[in-house]
């Protein structure tokens, strides 16, 4: 009945297009509904009560218990499977509590609890089993797929995507568009948890001559670069890399480059790279001043980068581009300069806002480059911070 009426209107439609006197030459009286709104995936609708989730990749299972944000053992198929909820992470509850853990906790458990179908999809493209040999599984619950659910409610990463998931790219899109919101997990405090964990605070200069990799870290510095909302400090000829995990802290969206802020975390060691990171585990970024006069940049040679200048600002005059490189991760691409047959990188996130095209940089050409010297494992790597960072010389 609803098809026969869709068709007379579509009739009816027809109709008026072909008017003679009404329709234009060029245009289209029918404008097409385009939509880029994100939705969440669709479960197809099965006998699911009667499907093996091995053999046919679909089974309606149940709850046995729940543990934590993305973790609970479920009754598949007559046994009992500890099932790790794939493609997302959630705070940690066990080992040491996480800020937004036991929120994530309650809403997946509050959703399984309280379901009338419970559904597990196989991921083709992954394995079956974790190393914990717990079930790697897509968990649908009453139609709605709950790693959406608690991506989109901001409890959730979207991690551990080591195949092409059938449902990557809506859960990439659903983080990236989340992650701007700011909220839970990507900044804000959790208003449940104990901040109160002894910290070192120290100067960034005693971070990285006195603290161990590991100590949580109370420091204090000036902004001096910000890339994908991470970012440079700066404090008495010492810097160090703040690892946010792309979240957009308010007080480095309002402050900017040139912000004085204040950063609990951890120190650690990132693939040669000091970083303060873990910083959503301890309370939030705070801002204390702003506008701040910027250090003055240091001029090296390519031949002269190395650890001493790691994380500072730097400038390098005279570079010839080699050759341009764009990576398979997505996040950037590489732009490769030479000076006195030493070749070096500058690396160009494509996150940054505006972000540069590739095409700015033509190979041959002489620039003078401006950022901050960063580390990839025996790598030293300028960061660029816009396109003001590059000057072209010839
Ligand atoms: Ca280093």
């Amino acid at each position: 009945m609803l098809k026969q009426r869709m068709v007379l209107v579509l009739l009816l439609l027809l109709a008026a297009c072909t008017d003679p006197v009404e329709q234009p030459p060029t245009e289209s009286p029918i404008s097409v509904e385009t939509s880029t709104e994100l939705s969440m995936p669709t479960l197809p609708d099965l006998d699911f009560a009667n499907l093996n989730f091995f053999y046919d990749g679909f089974t309606e299972v149940r709850l046995v218990s729940c543990t934590d944000g993305d973790t609970a053992r479920f009754r598949v198929n007559g046994s009992i499977y500890p099932t790790r909820f794939l493609a997302i992470d959630t705070p940690e509850i066990s080992g040491q509590l996480e800020p937004w853990a036991m929120t994530a906790k309650n809403y997946a458990c509050d959703a399984m609890e309280g379901a009338t179908q419970i559904v597990l999809e196989l991921e083709k493209e992954s394995d079956i089993f974790d190393n914990y040999n717990r079930l790697l599984a897509w968990v649908w619950v009453d139609g709605e797929l709950l790693q959406y659910k608690l991506v989109e409610e901001s409890l959730a990463y979207v991690k551990y995507l080591y195949g092409d998931y059938a449902y990557n790219p809506t859960m990439i899109a659903l983080e990236s568009r989340v992650q701007k919101e700011g909220k839970r997990i990507w900044g804000e405090v959790d208003p449940t948890f104990n901040y109160e964990v002894s910290e070192l605070a120290l100067s960034i200069d005693q971070l990285r001559t006195e603290a161990r990799y590991g100590d949580k870290v109370i420091i204090e510095g000036i902004v001096t670069g910000i890339v994908a909302n991470n970012f440079f400090l700066y404090d008495k000829g010492a810097a160090v890399y703040v690892y946010t995990r792309n979240a957009p802290y308010r007080a480095i969206l309002a402050g900017g480059i040139g912000a004085k802020v204040r950063v609990t975390g951890d120190y650690i060691l990132f693939n040669g790279l000091d970083e303060i990171s873990n910083i959503s585990n301890y309370g939030t970024i705070e801002l204390l001043d702003s506008g701040l006069t910027l250090p003055p940049s240091s001029e090296l040679l390519l031949s002269e980068w190395g650890e001493a200048y790691e994380s500072m600002l730097v400038h390098s005059l005279n570079l010839t581009i080699t050759r341009i490189v764009e990576n398979d991760n997505d996040n950037g691409y590489d732009v490769y300069v030479s000076q006195e047959g030493v070749e070096q990188m500058l690396r160009i996130d494509k996150r940054l806002d505006p972000m540069i095209d590739p095409s700015f940089f033509e190979v041959g050409r002489v620039i003078n480059a401006y950022g901050n010297l960063s580390q990839y494992v025996d790598v030293y790597q300028l960061m660029i911070r816009s396109v003001e960072d590059i000057e072209y010389v010839s």
